[in-house]
């Protein structure tokens, strides 16, 4: 791609990519921000220099399109396809759930049989409940994507540099205190939900910054070690993002105190977590900090456990992207970069280092500041996996529940064609295959007995 851009007629050049990419100088990035018409003012590295050029030459191509823009729309495509799956996907097991109970008040025994069957082979607790879970889950098309990091990780600046507005203070030392969930609204406004059942909510309308700053933040360190009366803090804001049915939540940063990790605990015990972005402050000396990511992790996990022992969906640790900020704040790139990525590989579940991103949020938001096009390589990588994980976690939730219903029918299949065939059967018969069955099982038994003793050998060795 390549056209001529007269800035003054004597300095013309014929720009590309390749020309850009290729600079070696301050003096060549400044001829061609002449001939551009690229102010790169507050820049001081020449790599910085050259990202601005390739922006506005981007910006400049015919058919170009914010990046930005494009993920909220495709976000959006997603959306629309997963509410047409949950919609037949709903309806399937409304339909399920209507023939199992109607078998039931037709006969006195034969279906619960059959639950009975499905108790003993652990596939459920309680079929009505586990119905109405899944129903529940399938419901809600909101999918919650946890941020979480340590304090000054960047969270709050990262979510305004997505969300296209300075919504959350973000400063050295303000610290968010309570849950803080962002999610789609026709208007701005917030909702403050108290830990007290009978305490009604709290609605501001027109909310600027310094009313949310003094609901979600708290500075003074002692009292953040108690829990806040508030439960969760909702805004509610038009951001192209969020018309995806994404829900963002900001989160106060794990392990600092036991009040803090309580907050989050119970957030991940009421709520279906589909996503999560770990914010990693990568000029701490490396980074990720094993102490706080293992037990948010642990939280997350073991709630998320009993959940699907309830039934009810559980977080796919897959579905969660890392992103190492301040990056522009460190010296040894390649080594850090190393460093936080075998640590990951150490701590979490499924790691998968292409869910690993390098950003300068700082630098991004200064860049989108001056034009809203210009979207750093950076801030799309970054965009990119979050559209990808949150595709994902839209998949995840449709296909656990569909898993559940063919297993639940496959299952239910087979121990009615065992019931037929037992019918079928005469006494003598049954007595023989019941015979055959516990000569087997004595087999196996020994069998088993067997292969353990060799193995103990074989780690005795
Ligand atoms: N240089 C630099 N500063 C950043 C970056 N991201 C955030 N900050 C700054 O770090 C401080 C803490 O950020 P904040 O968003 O409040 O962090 P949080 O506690 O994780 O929400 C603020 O002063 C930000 O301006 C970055 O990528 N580079
Ligand atoms: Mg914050």
């Amino acid at each position: 791609m390549a056209g001529t851009l007269e800035g003054s007629s004597e300095k013309s050049i014929d720009i590309s990519f390749k020309i850009i990419q290729e600079i070696e100088d301050f003096s060549e990035a400044f001829d061609i921000s002449e001939n551009l018409d690229v102010d790169l003012g507050g820049l001081e590295e020449l790599e910085e220099m050259k990202e601005r050029l390739m922006m506005e030459f981007q910006k400049c191509q015919p058919g170009f399109i914010n990046y930005k823009e494009k993920i909220c729309r495709e976000m959006k495509d997603y959306k629309r396809d997963d509410n047409n799956k949950r919609g037949k996907l709903h309806d399937l097991l409304t339909q399920t759930k209507t023939k199992f109970s109607i078998a039931d008040a037709n006969s006195s025994e034969g279906i619960s049989v059959i639950e009975k069957a499905l108790k003993t082979e652990g596939f459920v607790k309680n079929l009505g409940d586990e119905f109405c879970s899944r129903q529940e889950t399938i419901e809600k098309g909101e999918c919650c994507i946890v941020v979480a990091g340590e304090t000054s990780a960047g969270k709050s600046l990262f979510l305004n540099l997505i969300l296209g507005e300075d919504i959350l203070t973000s400063k050295h030392g303000s610290c968010t205190s309570v849950i803080t969930r962002l999610s789609y609204g026709k208007t701005k406004h917030a909702r403050v939900i108290y830990h007290d059942k009978n305490r009604p909510d709290d609605i501001y309308d027109n909310i600027d910054h310094g009313e949310i700053h003094k609901l979600v933040y708290e500075e003074n360190l002692d009292k953040r070690e108690n829990t806040s009366d508030i439960k969760e803090v909702q805004i509610f804001l038009p951001a192209k993002l969020l018309e995806s049915g994404m829900v963002l939540i900001d989160t106060p940063g794990i392990g600092e105190n036991d009040g803090m990790d309580v907050v989050v605990e119970k957030f991940v015990d009421e709520n279906q977590v589909t996503g999560f972005i770990y914010m990693i402050k990568s000029d701490n000396g490396g980074g990720v900090d094993e102490d706080r990511l293992v037990k948010l992790m642990k939280i997350i996990l073991q709630k998320e456990k009993t959940k699907e022992e309830k039934g009810t969906f559980r977080f796919d640790p897959s579905c969660a992207m890392f992103i190492c900020n301040h990056w522009d704040r460190v010296n040894e790139k390649d080594k850090v970069y190393k460093h936080i990525v075998d640590r990951l590989h150490k701590i979490w579940p499924k790691f998968d280092e292409e869910k690993v991103k390098t950003i300068s949020s700082y630098n991004a938001k200064t860049e989108m500041e001056r034009d809203q096009d210009y979207i750093t390589p950076d801030f799309q990588d970054v965009l990119n996996i979050l559209r990808n994980i949150y595709s994902q976690a839209l998949n995840e939730r449709v296909k656990v529940t569909y898993k559940w219903m063919k297993t639940l029918l496959l299952r239910s299949v087979h121990h009615m064609t065992t019931m037929v065939k037992q019918l079928n059967c005469s006494d003598d018969k049954m007595m023989n295959k019941m015979k055959e069955a516990n000569e087997n099982f004595e087999k196996l038994k020994n069998e088993s007995v067997d292969v353990i003793t060799s193995l103990r050998d074989m780690i005795n060795e």
